[in-house]
């Protein structure tokens, strides 16, 4: 017989979790001891949104779900934004807390809140483990996670419940329900569209990578010819260098300059899996489907309203588009190449052409860091001009915060990804504020003892709230601030710290950090607006 902890930890473990991060209090010491047991380590870091964020970097190196813990109230009140981070990113992360059993609830307040109350907004599930149902829920939350456009739940233990023995489970019944297109007219006229489109355009989205059908989109686009967008989350579904690829879109204005003429010059959109939540407002409405064809195929119903389709397809992506071109003839694409000079244009507008700036740093860490390796992006001006300038040659090779938006969360993101795959050389790149939101997870990267490299862009400014305060013909305020020394602050909390100032002194940081034990901060300086018209 086990107890309720000991059946969650089992469920989680069957599930591939090898890894949970968090803070523990005196209310989840029995779910903290039954995960280890169970074989799921337990890392202990400095804050628990950060934690969060660690979870997360194992799910993209993993597929297994991530595991945050924290104790009550305070522990979960830590944790909204990365768990409304999970919503937003579509991120399946089982958060487990204590709470209080029922019938203290009653009568004691200290630190005390309504858990779901606060959660419910934004987590796909909230539930309490309840005496007897623990298997079940376990198997319910996992499903609910992963299901459809995944995202976190939030599983509450009661103190009382934990430590005890669960009598004879009920069996789990929960089919998989993915769907593919039927044979049917609306098939039919999907083939009939693409048998006839000349100006087709593939834009792809982060459901790609969630159902992991990469491969299908890819020789979908190289067969039929088809220029591929694709969302921030889903650069590299088609590796950037490949002629078709048209890099990332979503907050460039600059990059839509170029990109929206060929989208009101298609004659026929296909969405593989493109959920705008990772949309600005540039990209509500890019085309009416009334003059253009839009077939799209999505993990969930939308009823976002931030576009409309001719025809739309749920289930399962991958067989939707094979269902789509079977017995269609690949036709002409494109025969002014138009695409191609869009994407020459793009090159130009972002070109790291430049003896030191963002895209200078930028390009000189793509250079340094081989094709398998990783790299995780913050919130604010630098993530914009390196999400149009980075290329990835691969999936989930980028990673970044892109449905909520968040700072603080390019480390603690290169550090889960690290640690679940310790063989893959990481970098970190994140905005002078955006690091100094998380310099506790400095102390935590030193505990687990892994080398990556962070390079934070040192502009003493939010230069991304600058920028727009000076555009709105705003006074300064409160968006400057003094200049940190970073690598003093790494070598105060037992890494390597260098300052860069040329793309010479970046490199040899990159390639030594990348070979150390530990981590090494690069704080590469530039000047104050740098970023000036430039996406
Ligand atoms: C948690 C959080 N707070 C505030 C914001 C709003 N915001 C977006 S970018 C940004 C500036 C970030 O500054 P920094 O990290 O130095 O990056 P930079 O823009 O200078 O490249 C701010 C405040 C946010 N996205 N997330
Ligand atoms: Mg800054």
């Amino acid at each position: 017989m086990k107890t309720a902890a000991e059946i969650l930890a089992r469920g989680l473990y069957d599930a591939g979790c090898r890894h949970a991060f968090g803070i523990p209090g005196g209310e989840v010491l029995t779910v903290m001891h039954a995960l280890a047991d169970a074989g799921i380590a337990f890392h202990l870091t400095r804050h628990e949104n950060a934690a969060g964020f660690m979870a997360e970097g194992v799910y993209h190196m993993t597929g297994a779900p991530g595991i945050l813990l924290a104790t009550l109230g305070p522990g979960v009140a830590n944790a909204v934004n990365v768990v409304a981070n999970a919503h937003q990113d579509r991120v399946p992360l089982i958060f487990l807390t204590g709470c209080v059993d029922a019938a203290d609830a009653a009568g004691y307040t200290h630190q005390v809140f309504d858990h779901g109350a606060v959660l419910g907004p934004v987590t796909k599930a909230a539930l309490t483990l309840a005496e007897g149902e623990v298997e079940s829920q376990v198997a319910k939350a996992l499903a609910i996670a992963t299901e459809g456009q995944p995202g976190p739940v939030h599983i509450d233990i009661p103190i009382g419940l934990a430590g005890k023995t669960q009598g004879a489970a009920r069996p789990v019944d929960l089919p998989d329900t993915i769907a593919v297109p039927a044979a049917g007219p609306e098939l039919t006229r999907a083939r009939d569209l693409l048998a006839r489109a000349r100006r087709p355009l593939l834009i792809a989205g982060l459901e790609v990578l969630v159902q992991g059908v990469e491969a299908t989109v890819a020789s979908f686009a190289r067969d039929f010819a088809i220029p591929v967008i694709t969302t921030y989350k889903a650069k590299g579904v088609l590796p950037e260098d490949e002629p078709l690829a048209l890099g990332g879109a979503g907050l460039s204005p600059l990059a839509d300059t170029h990109l929206m003429p060929l989208i009101e010059a298609s004659d026929l959109i296909l969405l593989a899996g493109y959920d705008p939540i990772e949309m600005r407002h540039g990209w509500r409405h890019p085309w009416d489907p009334e003059k253009t064809a839009v077939i799209e195929f999505v993990a969930a119903p939308t009823t976002h309203g931030m576009h409309g389709a001719s025809l739309t397809f749920v289930g399962d992506i991958g067989a939707g588009l094979t269902a789509l071109r079977d017995g269609v003839a690949a036709g002409e694409s494109w025969s002014n190449g138009a695409p191609l000079a869009a994407r020459d244009a793009l090159r130009g507008a972002f070109s790291a052409d430049e003896a030191w700036g963002p895209a200078a740093i930028v390009d000189e860490v793509r250079r340094a860091l081989p094709a398998d390796g990783i790299a995780t992006v913050d919130s604010g001006a630098h993530r914009i001009l390196l999400s149009q300038v980075w290329r990835c040659p691969a999936p989930r090779t980028l990673l970044q915060s892109t449905g909520l938006c968040t700072m603080g969360c390019a480390l603690p993101l290169a550090m889960g990804a690290k640690l679940a795959a310790p063989d893959r050389p990481v970098v970190a790149f994140s905005g002078d504020a955006g690091l100094e939101m998380v310099l506790g997870e400095l102390a935590t990267l030193r505990d687990l003892r892994l080398g990556l490299v962070i390079v934070v862009f040192v502009d003493a400014s939010l230069a991304l709230i600058e920028l727009k305060q000076r555009q709105a013909g705003l006074r300064n305020l409160g968006v400057d601030f003094g200049v940190t020394d970073f690598a003093a602050v790494a070598r105060a909390l037992g890494g390597h710290g260098v300052a860069a100032d040329t793309r010479e002194a970046l490199r040899a940081g990159v390639v030594e950090g990348l070979a150390a034990d530990t981590f090494t901060i690069i704080a590469a300086s530039i000047d104050r607006h740098a970023y000036d018209g430039r996406f």
